[in-house]
């Protein structure tokens, strides 16, 4: 029956039509941010301030796999696509949560740790009667929207000897179409890559253009369409020695990259170094164009026609990919059509879209790495010990590599003209690796000494350091550029935000609550107890008149799989994943939580002492950035303390060295390290375990 719904976006000629005039069908939800603009604002209004306290749980779809859900489903004309982890695509009913048709693009396994941040998808594009989304493998997937078939499937990673010797590349980002274009980026920084865009023809899947945001490390022509003029240029602030010749330089664009029609430019979000040690990626010299940078592009040829650096010489992993929205605003009394930029070095920026003039930029959060922007051209005055990799000496830094922001949406009233700012503060500690860049394979490179990153050992120190954790619901002025309100959370990693001309603004949060909030002053209005953490933006969207509200629950991401221990939140202990969807007259009920977890088994007394060092500096190098600098797990992979293969050499052998789990995402390490580096891992795990066992 789905298939006979007229299709009403292409109804309008083209989808792109259909984007830009997307408040003449508000039923729908047609591009990640909704609009070009991407300020997560709808205008639909049925549910708002005086009745969304009766909000109820219309209908529920359970995801299969446990792992962070990050995507924004996008609704076309009743029909919801909802990506999830492991770059799988759900097609449902968007009245019923009936299952249409769905994909699974067989992500292997041993994928998950060639990129940082849990296997996620953050979202699909819509183009014309198909579907597009990224696989964590690097390919790009057009299915058929009606039957879900495959259209056409194109590998976007380059067989190209510049791409960096680890060739780590990853694809989580929601894809973006225009003008007939499918854009797309990748990760892999941490590791060793070298950032580009590509445009495929939404058609035919043909590529139309590449550009690449780092130089060639011979300073070569790339065959790409970027004109090799400017990539020379790019070059010299980069100069030939140093760890980017190998590992590739970075700057991936990881989550943001927007089409805006009124510039008629795109933007890509441009991530950070690799490595991230400044001193040992280009011998402390240059400002590494395009790393931490909005780089403006022609659609139609990709050929640069700006670029703002809002973090030239990185060293903290301060990536400029987070959102870009535009639109119009008085800038000194004159209406100017801006770029509203909140990256993760804690500053929210105003740039002229035409032509990435520096319109404006101040903190918005406390941050200990600068002193300010120049206010003529927006670049960072330095605090000198924030220059850790140039000092040598160890950083606390605020923000730390997760950023006052992240991929969390941020979004825009027009009723309010405000901002409301997902923000958080989780500082880090950054110190230089001892003796050098020394990558290893399979493991993050990034130039730091991995055992001084970790969570600090003594009680009072700890203590201290969850102190400095926050969470921040922000309502910015961007004239003003100042904050409004806020709302405290209880922590960090909480879920992106919703607008809607209903005057309420939708987050979930990390604590496994979803909550509605007045719009024009904080106040709460609603609260659903969604038994696990809410880290994706929810949308909004109709079906015969009714209005629905979605968001996709899951935890995880970077923070609770890095941070393993602090990195669980309260409210909920063991993760469920599935989408969530809200409506006034709603009659649907979710299962009684389950919190049955891996509950602490006495672990095996015998550990060895004299190896268990080793085994901390071998589980920080390879396995602290997915199961957490204590192994505790986070609620979404197994607690290690009390999982079953520490107890047997050789079953811990046979996980860890020859990928007995590699269908779930552990890939396997005998060709990064010794079997006796892996039993001392075991050996930690044993001393991990005893430490903190305790009889319930
Ligand atoms: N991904 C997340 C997430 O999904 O939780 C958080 C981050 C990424 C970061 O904080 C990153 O710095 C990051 N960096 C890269 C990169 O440098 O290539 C990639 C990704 C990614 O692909 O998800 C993230």
């Amino acid at each position: 029956p789905y298939a006979a719904v007229p299709a009403r976006a292409d109804g309008q000629g083209n989808t792109g039509e259909a984007i830009i005039h997307a408040d003449d069908h508000p039923e729908n939800w047609l591009s990640y941010g909704r609009t070009y603009s991407e300020q997560r604002y709808s205008p639909l209004d049925q549910i708002n301030r005086s009745n969304v306290g009766d909000l109820k749980l219309a209908w529920y779809y359970t995801l299969d796999t446990n792992r962070g859900q990050e995507a924004t489903p996008l609704v076309v004309d009743g029909i919801m696509y909802a990506t999830t982890n492991w770059s799988k695509m759900e097609a449902l009913d968007a009245a019923t949560g009936k299952l249409l048709w769905q994909y699974d693009p067989k992500v292997p396994g041993n994928i998950a740790d060639k990129g940082c941040c849990d296997t996620v998808n953050r979202g699909a594009g819509y183009w014309n009667g198909k579907v597009f989304w990224g696989t964590f493998d690097g390919r790009l997937v057009a299915a058929d929207a009606k039957t879900g078939k495959k259209v056409w499937e194109v590998n976007t990673i380059p067989a190209d000897a510049s791409l960096g010797k680890q060739r780590s590349y990853t694809v989580d980002g929601a894809v973006r179409v225009a003008k007939g274009l499918v854009l797309i980026g990748n990760g892999g920084s941490e590791f060793g890559a070298r950032g580009f865009v590509s445009a495929f023809d939404a058609e035919t899947g043909k590529l139309k253009w590449r550009f690449y945001t780092v130089p060639n490390n011979k300073n070569e022509p790339d065959h790409a369409v970027a004109d090799n003029v400017l990539m020379s240029k790019a070059y010299k602030t980069w100069g030939p020695k140093g760890a980017w010749v190998r590992q590739g330089g970075g700057g991936t664009v990881w989550d943001s990259l927007v089409y805006d029609p009124v510039s008629d430019l795109i933007y890509l979000a441009v991530g950070n170094g690799s490595p991230w040690n400044y001193k040992y990626r280009s011998e402390g010299i240059g400002s590494n164009l395009f790393l931490g940078s909005i780089v403006a592009l022609k659609p139609e040829t990709g050929e640069y026609v700006w670029h703002f650096q809002a973090t030239p010489m990185d060293q903290w992993d301060y990536t400029s990919v987070q959102q870009i929205m535009t639109l119009d605003m008085p800038v000194n009394g004159e209406m100017r059509h801006v770029i509203w930029h909140a990256p993760k070095n804690g500053f929210f920026y105003v740039l002229d879209a035409k032509t990435g003039e520096f319109l404006a930029g101040k903190n918005y959060v406390y941050q200990n790495w600068a002193n300010g922007l120049d206010p003529l051209t927006g670049r960072p005055i330095y605090n000198p010990d924030g220059l850790y990799t140039l000092t040598g000496k160890f950083w606390y830094g605020i923000p730390g590599p997760l950023g006052a922001h992240n991929f969390m949406g941020m979004a825009y009233s027009p009723k309010t003209h405000l901002v409301y700012l997902p923000a958080h503060q989780i500082p880090f500690g950054y110190k230089n690796q001892v003796g050098g860049f020394k990558p290893h394979p399979d493991a993050w490179n990034v130039g730091l000494d991995m055992t001084k990153n970790g969570l600090p050992d003594t009680p009072e120190a700890r203590t201290a350091y969850i102190k400095d954790l926050h969470g921040w619901l922000l309502a910015w002025d961007p004239v003003k550029m100042e904050t409004v309100w806020k709302i405290d959370h209880k922590g960090p990693w909480n879920g992106g935000v919703l607008a809607t001309g209903g005057d309420l603004l939708f987050q979930g949060l990390a604590n496994g609550e979803f909550h509605a909030y007045d719009a024009t002053n904080g106040s709460d209005l609603y609260k659903f107890d969604a038994q696990s953490g809410i880290i994706a933006s929810p949308m909004t969207y109709s079906v015969n008149g009714k209005q629905y509200v979605a968001v996709e629950v899951g935890w995880g991401g970077i923070y609770p799989i890095s941070m393993g221990g602090v990195g669980r939140t309260s409210g909920w202990t063991v993760n469920h994943s599935y989408i969530a969807v809200f409506s006034l007259d709603g009659k649907a009920k979710l299962p009684a939580l389950n919190n049955r977890g891996f509950l602490p088994v006495k672990p095996p007394a015998q550990y060895d002492q004299k190896v268990v060092d080793n085994g901390y500096f071998q589980y920080q190098t390879y396995c602290q950035t997915c199961h957490g600098d204590n192994g505790e797990g986070a609620g979404m992979l197994p607690d290690l303390r009390w999982a079953g293969a520490i107890r047997h050499q050789d079953a811990f052998y046979n996980v860890v060295g020859r990928g007995a789990l590699t269908a779930y995402g552990m890939d396997r390490f005998d060709t990064s390290m010794t079997p006796d580096e892996i039993e001392a891992i075991r050996q930690y795990l044993i001393k991990r375990a005893n430490d903190t066992y305790q009889r319930e």
